[in-house]
């Protein structure tokens, strides 16, 4: 399916009443075409929200690169799940007691993160939003590391290079940009890994992705762009920002597109795995659509009720990822309620650390502010370190 509007099609001459005429026939054209969010042609989906294995005609040829899924690894994705959405609720939390400046929940898209952070190699390189707190959990960053940043005692919180997991990038889109620059690396140093890039269904709108994707595209390079189509962009939603479905626009680049079910972790692990093999066997970039939601806030300092429906959240509410899996291992025996109250248990345990850690989180020492500004020192940054430092010094011996 296309979704091409007339705008798209015919160039216009600008000028006056004609450029607005078009621009409200373009907007027409978009309502009238304009896909409901669940509906759209192509959905690779492996579990339907009630739980089920399925193998539509989109999905067939992705459900080989699960075939190997054991149950201990539906169990396994269902712990990663569950211990995600913990920690994020509980840094929610602490960011409502004071004790973080900011959060950005992930709630909702933990299958998307799950499915995706699991399909990757240890020798393989993360490009994240400020997002994505599952695939840091898959990455093997402890979760207390996540919230330095965001209680304001770091600028960061862990070395990159220790997890293959690039810092959390707050500009939005860029990190494509630095994805397909360490891709295109990666390809020059002959290596068999692969990178992803995260972002948004709002970040596709900024120039820095067009480049990444041409980029990427001309130079082949073992780049995997996973967008986490989450319907809003802030306030903002996807009907705002495109008018074809965001996968098809690879297509346009030379790559190709697929769009997943991202509340599906098993569909997610598939196609990410898909997509990650074509990167290694030098097929070059590829473009995850994860069709997910937002469930909360986008960050906590943000009022999602200002802008959009309840029921439209009531809706994806039926779809939850971790539901669903839930749904598919009782209903195969997969685990039983002494799995589930074992996990219960867990999620309380790492709850508690989280809080314990972030609360006994030291104030930073004041001069680290110069540190890791350049890698070998810049004159500037001792000027300006020697500045300050007499600077504190003068309150020395003062009231
Ligand atoms: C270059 C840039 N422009 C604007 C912003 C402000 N901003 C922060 S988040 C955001 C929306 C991002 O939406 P999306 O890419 O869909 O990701 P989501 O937050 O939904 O995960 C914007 C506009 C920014 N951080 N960087």
């Amino acid at each position: 399916m296309t979704v091409e509007s007339t705008a798209a099609r015919k160039p216009r001459r600008s000028s006056g009443t004609k450029r607005a005429a078009g621009a409200e026939s373009a907007r027409k054209t978009a309502a009238a075409t304009a896909q409901p969010h669940d509906a759209e042609p192509q959905l690779v989906q492996l579990l339907t929200p009630e739980g089920e294995r399925v193998e539509s005609a989109d999905s067939a040829r992705f459900a080989p690169y699960v075939a190997d899924i054991t149950t201990e690894d539906l169990r396994g994705l269902y712990r990663d799940m569950v211990l995600t959405r913990r920690f994020d609720g509980e840094a929610t939390a602490l960011q409502r007691q004071g004790e973080l400046g900011l959060w950005a929940s992930l709630l909702g898209q933990e299958a998307a993160q799950i499915g995706s952070g699991r399909a990757l190699r240890d020798d393989d390189y993360v490009f994240p939003t400020y997002r994505e707190h599952g695939v840091a959990w898959c990455r093997g960053v402890d979760p207390t590391n996540l919230l330095g940043m965001f209680r304001g005692v770091n600028h960061g919180g862990w070395d990159p290079n220790t997890n293959n997991f690039h810092l959390y990038t707050i500009v939005i889109g860029s990190q494509t940009l630095h994805a397909t620059g360490y891709a295109m690396g990666v390809a020059k140093d002959g290596a068999d890994s692969a990178v992803i890039a995260y972002f948004g269904d709002g970040a596709s709108s900024q120039g820095d992705v067009a480049e990444a994707f041409t980029f990427s595209a001309v130079y082949n390079s073992p780049v995997v762009f996973f967008c986490q189509n989450n319907q809003w962009a802030i306030s903002e939603p996807t009907e705002r920002q495109m008018r074809v479905p965001l996968y098809q626009r690879a297509q346009g680049f030379g790559f190709p597109g697929v769009r997943v079910d991202g509340n599906d972790v098993l569909a997610c692990l598939a196609v990410t795995r898909w997509a990650l093999e074509r990167a290694r066997n030098g097929e070059g970039p590829t473009l995850v659509e994860a069709f997910t939601y937002r469930m909360g806030a986008h960050t906590t300092s943000d009022d999602p009720t200002k802008y959009r429906r309840d029921e439209e959240t009531a809706a994806w509410e039926a779809k939850d990822p971790i539901l669903r899996l839930k749904a598919h291992l009782l209903a195969t025996g997969g685990a039983d309620e002494a799995f589930f109250a074992r996990l219960e248990e867990e999620s309380e345990t790492l709850g508690k650390r989280v809080r314990e850690v972030v609360r006994a989180m030291p104030d930073p020492d004041t001069m680290a502010i110069f540190e890791n500004v350049y890698a070998d020192g810049h004159a500037l940054v001792d000027e300006e370190r020697a500045q300050f430092a007499a600077y504190l010094a003068s309150f020395e011996g003062g009231e």
